[in-house]
């Protein structure tokens, strides 16, 4: 499927998505919104899929929401609830990796789309703003959520109430992302980032992501609940027994992603 404002493609294992409207740093308007939607629903339902690669065209990677004609109008709660809200629960709950490759800058809710990712790779030349305090709003799409947890208080209310450029090598410094690289090496290391976890045990990456934002709000007793709960399934997986094989063998598994 292609579509004009989100290209989506499969390569093998791995989507492909591309937010697609440089002309405006690929800010979000209503058709994105449903297309990007799509896209993910269309992920979630076909397991073949086992990793998400995520960038933008052009000198961009996001600027949020488009604010052009004037921006949102009528309630922006609900406008949060139908389009970004939507969009941030799939992509923490997708029992899949998903990878973002920064390719320019990310600002407001473009921001906070990329922070949702398991993996956010930048390039050295993009940054991180997060608007919102710039035209007089609230930080949305998880940013007071995801920001604090990844990168504690002080540095979280630096970026959300000054406003300012964070760029990639300081928010890799802080562990916002996970790297910054040369744009030229950006779209390398990313896709062969999504490409080995798309050969990974698939099941397993799923149950960890759910361990990983477990922590964020459980005690050490829960978490340790959620790990025997999670593990059990984990032990029934074929992979699992493929892992164990393939090192009784001292051979490479060949993991299906069940
Ligand atoms: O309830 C709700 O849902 C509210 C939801 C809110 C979610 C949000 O995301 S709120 C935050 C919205 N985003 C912003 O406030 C960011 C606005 N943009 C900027 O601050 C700057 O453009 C950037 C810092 C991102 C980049 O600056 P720079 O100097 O590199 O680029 P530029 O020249 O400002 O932008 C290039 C073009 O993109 C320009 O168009 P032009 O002049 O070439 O025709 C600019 O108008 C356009 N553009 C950038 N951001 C947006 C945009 N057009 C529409 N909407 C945008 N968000």
């Amino acid at each position: 499927m292609s579509q004009d404002s989100i290209l989506f493609e499969r390569r093998d294992a791995v989507a492909r998505i591309t937010l697609n409207r440089p002309d405006v740093l690929n800010s979000f308007n209503h058709e994105m919104f449903g297309h990007l939607g799509a896209a993910l629903a269309e992920i979630k339902a076909d397991r073949s899929i086992r990793a998400v690669y995520l960038t933008g065209a052009g000198r961009g990677f996001c600027a949020g929401q488009d604010l052009g004609g004037g921006g949102v109008t009528g309630d922006f709660g609900d406008h949060l609830e139908e389009s970004w809200n939507p969009i941030s629960r799939t992509i923490r709950t997708l029992d899949r990796p998903v990878v973002c490759a920064v390719n320019g800058v990310a600002a407001g809710a473009g921001a906070n789309l990329a922070l949702l990712c398991d993996f956010v790779i930048a390039a050295e030349e993009a940054s991180f703003v997060q608007a919102f305090i710039n035209i007089g709003l609230v930080p949305d799409t998880g940013g007071s959520w995801t920001l604090p947890h990844l990168v504690g208080r002080a540095r979280a209310s630096a970026a959300l109430m000054l406003g300012e450029k964070i760029p990639a090598k300081q928010a890799a410094e802080w562990g916002m992302i996970l790297k910054a690289v040369p744009l030229a090496m950006l779209e390398t290391e990313a896709w062969a980032l999504a490409t080995k976890l798309a050969g990974m045990p698939t099941f397993a990456l799923g149950l960890t992501k759910q361990l990983i934002d477990g922590a964020a709000t459980n005690t050490f007793e829960q978490q340790l609940l959620l790990e025997a709960d999670l593990q059990t399934a984990a032990g029934k997986s074929a992979d699992h027994q493929e892992g164990v094989a393939a090192f009784k063998e001292k051979r490479k598994p060949r993991f299906t992603g069940k």
